[in-house]
């Protein structure tokens, strides 16, 4: 393509190399964003956004201590702890964020792993929420590779694990589970033919070799996740990343494009973070290959954009919420 990097291709690839990545992050800011830009209208509709919905289906008291997560057991934060919501009460707040606009629906506990006691529970809510027509995600842990099979057969579409950083990095953040196991975990769910949906966070006090790190992991997957949603850490008071020095945001932005240069046929989510961007920073994410959200006044248990500002930041961008499906296998 006319003027953009030849490391650019298009198609996806899964033997990148971390000077690879570096050489794209280096790139002048303008270069690097039409290059991406470029990529992504050669994959996708420049102008459509998907958006998925959250909601905490079991809340807090999670035994991991990832060092960013308000719901860990090991963390001081104000939290109200929930137990595992019932399928009913589940159906009906995918049921709101569907008449919102929602097509996706990502249910999330705060679980290490999923009880096998649990496991007819959460099947009934992929079922349920299947049923009036939205697509399903979940993200509950680890899971063997006869969980990952089970939520299959309940018509899972989506898993959501994410790598978080780099492997190099990931020690610093959690010691309660290798990155190793991260990896078992999404291979399971592939395995079962669920859709991956893998990313990290930013401003954890990872270097830009981390960033680079994690995105050669997930590139060099077998296969690149359907989904790659690239958040911005939420500082909770009493999670010991409270007060972290805030993420340069001209560097989230080169994160996303090169994220979308990296795994071409991705939908590339601008996650959790929104609420301190501004429009105009968000709209250098959706220039530089972003095309989801988090759509909702709520993530898990934190604070969102409230709908009506997303649809008129979309209508001042000419964007359209729809349905945006990877183009090919990848
Ligand atoms: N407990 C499960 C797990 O960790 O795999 C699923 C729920 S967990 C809350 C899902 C993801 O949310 C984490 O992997 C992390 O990437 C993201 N997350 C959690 N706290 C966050 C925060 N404060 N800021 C940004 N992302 C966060
Ligand atoms: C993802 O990558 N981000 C979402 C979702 N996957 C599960 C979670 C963001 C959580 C932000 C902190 C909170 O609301 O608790
Ligand atoms: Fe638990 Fe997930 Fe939070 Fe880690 S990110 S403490 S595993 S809820």
């Amino acid at each position: 393509m006319q003027g953009t990097h030849p490391l650019a291709t298009g198609t996806p690839r899964h033997d990148w190399t971390r000077d690879q990545a570096q050489t794209l992050f280096a790139l002048p800011f303008n270069d690097l964003l039409f290059t991406a830009q470029s990529v992504h209208r050669q994959n996708f509709d420049p102008n459509a956004v998907q958006v998925s919905s959250l909601l905490s289906i079991k809340t807090g008291a999670c035994p991991e201590d990832c060092a960013y997560c308000p719901q860990s057991v090991r963390h001081e934060t104000s939290l109200e702890r929930e137990a595992l919501m019932e399928v009913q009460a589940v159906m009906a707040a995918a049921a709101k964020a569907k008449a919102a606009g929602a097509s996706r629906f990502c249910m999330g506990a705060a679980w290490r792993s999923p009880k096998d006691r649990d496991m007819d529970k959460v099947e009934a809510m992929v079922r349920g929420v299947r049923e009036l027509g939205m697509e399903t995600c979940m993200t509950l842990g680890m899971l063997t590779a006869e969980q990952a099979q089970r939520l299959k057969g309940a018509g899972l579409d989506y898993y959501n694990h994410n790598l978080d950083t780099s492997a190099e990095y990931y020690g610093e953040i959690i010691t309660t589970r290798s990155y190793q196991d991260r990896l078992d975990t999404l291979a399971h769910v592939r395995d079962a033919g669920i859709n991956v949906c893998c990313g990290g966070i930013l401003g954890m006090g990872e270097d830009e070799s981390d960033r680079a790190g994690m995105l050669v992991t997930l590139a060099n997957l077998p296969k690149h996740p359907e989904s790659v949603p690239i958040n911005l850490l939420v500082q909770v008071e009493g999670t010991p990343l409270f007060g972290r020095a805030p993420v340069d945001g001209l560097d989230f932005v080169r994160t996303i494009a090169v994220t979308r240069i990296m795994m071409p046929h991705s939908v590339v989510r601008l996650s959790a973070g929104r609420t301190d961007m501004s429009d105009e920073m968000q709209a250098l994410c959706f220039f530089a290959g972003a095309n989801s959200v988090f759509y909702g006044e709520k993530l898990l248990t934190t604070p969102n954009p409230e709908a009506n500002e997303d649809m008129a930041l979309f209508g001042r961008l000419g964007m359209r919420t729809e349905r945006v499906q990877p183009p090919l296998a990848s």
